[in-house]
């Protein structure tokens, strides 16, 4: 049994070895060594590869079950004491009860196995905004994993011991290993028996049966996002899915910190790695994913980012369309479910170059004829495949953004695919419409995305599988931010945009899929106008959604022709019947929340409806 100086530690760990029936326990220290000795022995055991240490050093390859290759939004569950405490977008079910189902799973689950005990901080050692939490589980994948995407190890557990506390993150892949058994190349439970549960009340956090990824890695989605939004439901902070850049005009050196929530396939991570193409602008990266905030003494509100690295999609992740994300898995790096290369380095659908004759894909078969391989239907690299890798090896990283105290956020973005309706990008009016703006994200989906009719998406703050408690009263949150006492009157908190990059023209030939807008490093010039809007400075026109860039606002020049002034009033443009269709859209969203939506929200709608004339 393990042995610290935080008793509240011991009596936890080992209630749940009695529990789990592990055939050790092993405190994780965090160290450089640790992490090759428990990838090397997974190397031994036949449960990965290492890559050629010349062209990835201390990289590592791994292959899942291909039943276990996402996060499983099904079988994930907010188990607050009341159901309408999880709201109408959250699987509830009552948590005694649950806990009776799990504690009936994890009895014997690490039988053969190793209980690893990982205490980690989500955010810098110490930080103000930061938080402690320990994760048992008897992955060393996991392991490996939390060393690359959390501050891992013996300077988290001091401050644990120093502190008597912790978030609780119990994982278990759910699959015993019977005496004399080889190990399956990656053990995990049938899908029906996996289990992504959040304790909100308690703070807590127990899963079951993947291996894989936000289900699996819990100071991520289950910690940074459910638990935290929680957790800053009753302190009075901001836990959300969004990246932050740092954006530098280089003629004043000046800078500003803006973060952003877009629903999933809206190019997040490229964004916050993006690389402008006008003259004179700096994009640097201080997260990808996700953001804490919190005020300052001064009422400025102030993020970190509580990740330590980039769990990214690999697929379509190139030198040319993310360049700083490539060379971030140029070393110290795990990759689960690419393509192995024969020599020993990886490849994916989009990585910019063919693929190697004799690549093995993600199911472990070899590539004989890469060229006539359908990339949609039997892709090398699954479509969900990742690469974990640190973020102090991405080359455009802010210098400061590991500071403990955050940076001052400017500006906050929401955004979704919208191939109509919503402008490039308009600004709110006030917070509350800004709250407004989040609450109505959403993205257009196809009728085959799976049990979805064609249409919008909502995805409100790009939180839908991330809020950890009533979605109605994460609005109220958000409203309420601006009247908290360490708000200061509100005076600096930061403005709000909408953003769209997707808005289309089918029937203008001349643009590339009909896009109204060039996008990826072209968004640097609304980046630049959204700077120029927090210094008070940008012409804008109002509009009934709110204010847009007045013309030649936002900087043209350089932009192939097909992008002209004639389409940036065309992607500006708000089309009323357009909106009315949209506010009957948003009215049917809302009524979801019934008394939980907040009345300002309601209010803001009607403003909307009257200016529409509805
Ligand atoms: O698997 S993760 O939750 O870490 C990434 C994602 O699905 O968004
Ligand atoms: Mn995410």
């Amino acid at each position: 049994m393990i042995k610290t100086n935080c008793a509240k530690l011991n009596t936890w760990v080992k209630m749940w070895a009695d529990i789990m029936q592990p055939e050790k326990v092993v405190l994780c220290d965090g160290s450089d060594a640790e992490f090759t000795r428990l990838m090397d022995e997974c190397v031994a055991e036949g449960l990965a590869k290492k890559l050629d240490d010349k062209k990835r050093p201390n990289s590592y390859y791994f292959q899942s079950d291909p039943s276990d290759v996402a996060r499983v939004e099904g079988r994930t569950f907010i188990c607050s004491r009341k159901k309408e405490d999880a709201g109408p977008t959250n699987n509830w079910m009552d948590p005694k009860e649950m806990k009776k189902i799990l504690i009936g799973k994890y009895t014997g689950c690490m039988k053969g196995r190793t209980m690893y005990v990982i205490p980690f901080s989500m955010g810098p050692l110490g930080g103000p905004i930061s938080q402690l939490g320990v994760e048992i589980t008897d992955s060393a994948y996991v392991v490996g994993s939390m060393k690359i995407m959390t501050r891992m190890g013996a300077g988290a557990l001091k401050l644990i011991e120093e502190k008597n506390d912790f978030i609780p993150c119990i994982h278990s892949v759910g699959k015993p290993l019977p005496e004399g058994l080889k190990d399956a190349k990656w053990a995990c439970a049938p899908i029906d028996d996996k289990y992504i549960v959040q304790f909100p009340e308690e703070h807590e956090i127990w899963t079951y049966g993947s291996g894989y990824g936000g289900n699996a890695l819990l100071g991520k989605k289950c910690f940074a996002l459910r638990i935290a939004s929680k957790m800053a439901q009753e302190e009075g902070w901001l836990a959300e899915h969004m990246l932050i850049l740092k954006l530098t005009k280089e003629a004043t050196k000046e800078t500003k910190c803006v973060c952003a929530a877009f629903p999933s396939a809206c190019g997040k991570t490229n964004l916050a790695m993006l690389i402008p193409t006008i003259p004179g602008w700096k994009v640097e990266t201080i997260g990808d994913d996700i953001a804490w905030m919190k005020f300052d003494e001064e009422g400025n509100l102030r993020a970190i980012n509580p990740e330590a690295g980039f769990f990214g999609v690999a697929p379509y992740t190139s030198a040319k369309t993310n360049k700083n994300a490539l060379d971030s898995c140029s070393k110290n790096t795990i990759f689960t479910n690419v393509g192995l290369t024969p020599d020993g380095d990886i490849w994916w659908e989009g990585i910019g170059y063919d693929c190697p004759k004799g690549t093995i894909d993600w199911k472990g078969n070899i590539v004989n004829d890469p060229a006539s391989r359908d990339a949609d239907e039997n892709p090398v690299a699954h479509k969900n495949s990742r690469f974990a890798a640190p973020a102090a090896n991405c080359p455009g990283i802010a210098s400061d953004w590991e500071s403990p105290k955050g940076v001052k956020v400017d500006a906050i973005l929401f955004g979704g695919r919208r191939p109509n309706t919503v402008p490039l990008v308009h600004e709110a009016e006030d917070w509350a419409h800004g709250v407004f703006m989040g609450s109505i994200v959403g993205s257009e989906v196809t009728a085959a995305a799976i049990g979805l009719k064609a249409g919008v998406r909502r995805d409100p703050f790009a939180m839908l599988p991330f809020c950890g408690y009533n979605m109605g009263d994460y609005f109220q949150h958000w409203i309420d931010m601006e009247k908290l006492p360490q708000a200061k009157g509100g005076k600096n908190l930061p403005k709000i945009f909408f953003v769209n990059w997707f808005r289309r023209d089918k029937s203008n030939k001349a643009l590339p899929a009909g896009f109204l807008w060039p996008g990826y490093g072209d968004n640097s010039r609304v980046l630049a106008y959204i700077f120029d809007r927090c210094n008070g400075q940008g012409e804008t026109v109002d509009t009934p959604i709110g204010k847009v860039p007045a013309k030649g606002a936002i900087n043209i020049e350089g932009l192939d022709s097909c992008w002209n002034e004639k389409t940036m009033e065309q992607v500006l443009s708000v089309n009323v019947d357009e909106w009315k269709d949209e506010v009957e859209r948003i009215e049917e969203h809302y009524a979801k929340f019934a008394g939980h939506l907040p009345k300002e929200l309601s209010d803001r709608l009607a403003i909307l409806k009257q200016r529409l004339g509805m």
